[in-house]
């Protein structure tokens, strides 16, 4: 693959505006910088969910998988327990891991197995035109919840700190050279890393004015101690109107769960003559 060649046929269906396009700017960006870095492209995969932001694995000329929904999680784990020299990187919707493959990315982020989530956050099902999803805010008006939805929205971010996620960012649609520097930084960290990104689906909950005004840059902030990300973490919970910090929230160094699973002799595990002797029994 050349510098060029990151992009292909796939006619792009995304409307117009929609902040999906900063996602797929944003991963070609740092794909490319990645293979300028010495990594090849075949060492890294894409693997997406159902849902409009899925189609960017069929925008990017790099290996990819498309799973089901709330899959894009397990499918990125069984990836990288097959092959853990990939570097494998997951996109999926708020509706998709949040919703539908919630406990998938529970435990993920409590294996701490290094995989890299990106979740395209416009708090809506954007392909199935516009129910409420578990970030939409209280009384999101919908179609799924005409009367406004009754449910408050859960803060995924502090979810997942909960969780043992050891890395843990946010970023906007409307900051593509912010996305980039996440971006690298989520796939260098070794370990479970999770970017929520505020994707702005405009057609069904178009909230970049909302976004514009509130979002903040981190600065001056320690990643390193728990306590403080929690704080920053808790400082806008998807609802109540304040500040919203964008940048590295949480990040913390700790042994990976493909680590555990050699150090506990899985090479010495002969995979082809157990699979002969189960099909052997089966038969
Ligand atoms: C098992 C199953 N349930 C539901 C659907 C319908 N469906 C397709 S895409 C989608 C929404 C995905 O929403 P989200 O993950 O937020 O992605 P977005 O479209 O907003 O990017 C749903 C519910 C489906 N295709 N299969
Ligand atoms: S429906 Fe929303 S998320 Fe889907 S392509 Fe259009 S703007 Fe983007």
């Amino acid at each position: 693959m050349t510098s060029q060649n990151l992009e292909t046929n796939a006619k792009n269906t995304w409307c117009p505006g929609c902040g999906n396009f900063a996602i797929l700017n944003s991963i070609k960006a740092v794909l490319k910088s990645i293979r300028e870095e010495g990594t090849s492209l075949e060492n890294v995969v894409l693997v997406s969910g159902i849902g409009c932001h899925a189609k960017i694995v069929d925008y990017i000329n790099a290996n990819s998988f498309y799973s089901i929904h709330g899959r894009a999680t397990p499918a990125a784990e069984g990836i990288k327990l097959a092959n853990p020299n990939l570097k494998v990187i997951g996109f999926a919707g708020d509706g998709d891991a949040y919703g539908e493959g919630l406990e998938h990315l529970i435990f993920a982020a409590k294996r701490n197995i290094d995989i890299t989530m990106i979740i395209h956050d416009n708090r809506v099902y954007g392909l199935t035109t516009g129910q409420y999803t578990p970030t939409s805010p209280l009384g999101f008006k919908g179609r799924s919840t005409p009367g406004g939805s009754k449910e408050r929205p859960i803060n995924p971010l502090e979810l997942m700190l909960a969780s043992g996620a050891t890395f843990l960012a946010r970023g906007f649609s409307h900051g593509i050279e912010q996305l980039k520097k996440i971006f690298k930084e989520a796939i260098n960290h070794k370990g479970f890393a999770l970017v929520d990104v505020l994707q702005v689906c405009v057609t069904f909950y178009n909230m970049y004015e909302y976004y514009d005004k509130r979002v903040y840059e981190l600065k001056d902030h320690d990643a390193g101690d728990y306590a403080e990300a929690l704080n920053k973490i808790k400082e806008w919970n998807y609802h109540d109107d304040s500040k919203i910090a964008l940048g590295v929230l949480y990040k913390k160094e700790s042994p990976t769960f493909e680590e555990g699973l050699s150090s506990s002799g899985k090479s010495e595990i002969d995979v082809d003559s157990n699979i002969k002797s189960i099909l052997a029994k089966t038969i």
